[in-house]
């Protein structure tokens, strides 16, 4: 059944395209134009995969929602998102989960060190902790529709780092909570930079060493500004897609069907190419020039005492809610 607020708006459009003459009545009744902002750049796999999630949504509904696209912080930046959706200033967007680990502990489940850093466990671990995320997003007024993980995430440097105090003192870029807890455990300098600023930064000196994906290094040129990558795949963060409730719900009934079902093809669609992108990204980190290492023993040793104490920080902080969705994953 159509709801009263599109049909309000629909006679509206009536109203307008009879006065402009027949000609215009279908298109003007028809058409829902939404904004996207997202964080990262056109050149991103995640944005990519955007790009094509928007297109079967055009071509789902023949064209009456339309998604605009907002790369790389254009339209908001990456902190401002996630509200923007929520008040509706934006009807869709996407947020890195664990961006916003500081409102509940919830979602930054998938950046405790190595606790999930395969592509198998991520997904695992996603089963177990959606129908808490989707829970305290509903409480927003905000759907999930799709998760994509980033490849694992590895430490970049201007040497060989072979253990934990390698990072002493060094002024290390951070993207939320976890890898800033991480760079204090280790005892080095967190300073927050989103993605797009990455290379200003290092040139800078804002900051000289980081940990993120294969992707993020390469699409950042990280060959400009430092030599070293070392895969110690310690975790894989999630991007996810957010819609308005009020805006999904003002939508037509076969709109919305063709929205979920664009949704769950990008999120199978991202999950393979996030694979895909692991491989030929540290390829190009590899061709570029970048020295690709794989960690010592007393690296992983060193990083997996950080580990188990952010493991405990975030179990304390999650509560039952975190043990709950543990458990899930455990069975
Ligand atoms: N890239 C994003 C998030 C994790 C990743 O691999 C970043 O570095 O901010």
């Amino acid at each position: 059944m159509l709801q009263s607020r599109f049909l309000n708006r629909a006679g509206l459009r009536l109203a307008a395209a009879t006065a402009l003459g027949l000609a215009g009545v279908a298109a003007a009744a028809a058409e829902t134009k939404w904004d996207m902002p997202t964080p990262y750049g056109d050149s991103n796999f995640h944005t990519q995969n955007i790009a094509a999630f928007a297109k079967d949504v055009t071509d789902k509904t023949d064209g009456s929602l339309t998604i605009q696209i907002h790369s790389a912080g254009s339209l908001f930046k990456h902190p401002e998102i996630k509200n923007a959706v929520r008040k509706g200033l934006a009807p869709i967007g996407e947020v890195l989960v664990s961006r916003l680990s500081n409102e509940d502990a919830v979602f930054g489940v998938d950046s405790v060190p190595f606790l999930a850093p395969s592509y198998d466990k991520s997904w695992k671990l996603y089963q177990a902790s959606k129908p808490a995320l989707e829970e305290k997003l509903a409480a927003q007024g905000l759907q999930l529709l799709y998760t994509v993980p980033w490849p694992p995430q590895g430490v970049y440097a201007k040497k060989e780092v072979t253990q934990g105090s390698d990072l002493k003192g060094l002024k290390f870029r951070a993207y939320n909570a976890a890898t800033e807890r991480l760079a204090q455990l280790a005892g080095a300098v967190p300073t927050q930079v989103e993605v797009p600023d990455i290379p200003t930064a290092f040139s800078t000196g804002r900051v000289e060493a980081m940990i993120t994906s294969p992707s993020t290094g390469a699409n950042s040129k990280a060959w400009d500004f430092l030599t070293h990558y070392h895969d110690t795949q310690a975790w894989l963060p999630k991007n996810m897609v957010i819609v308005n409730k009020g805006a999904f719900d003002s939508l037509s009934e076969a709109e919305q069907a063709a929205v979920l079902e664009s949704a769950e093809i990008a999120e199978k669609r991202g999950w393979e190419a996030s694979k895909v992108e692991t491989t030929t990204k540290t390829k190009m980190l590899v061709d570029n020039g970048i020295t690709v290492v794989q960690p010592s023993k007393q690296l992983i040793e060193d990083l997996a005492v950080i580990g188990e104490t952010m493991s405990a920080e975030w179990q304390e902080q999650a509560g039952e809610t975190g043990a709950a969705v543990l458990e899930a994953y455990k069975n």
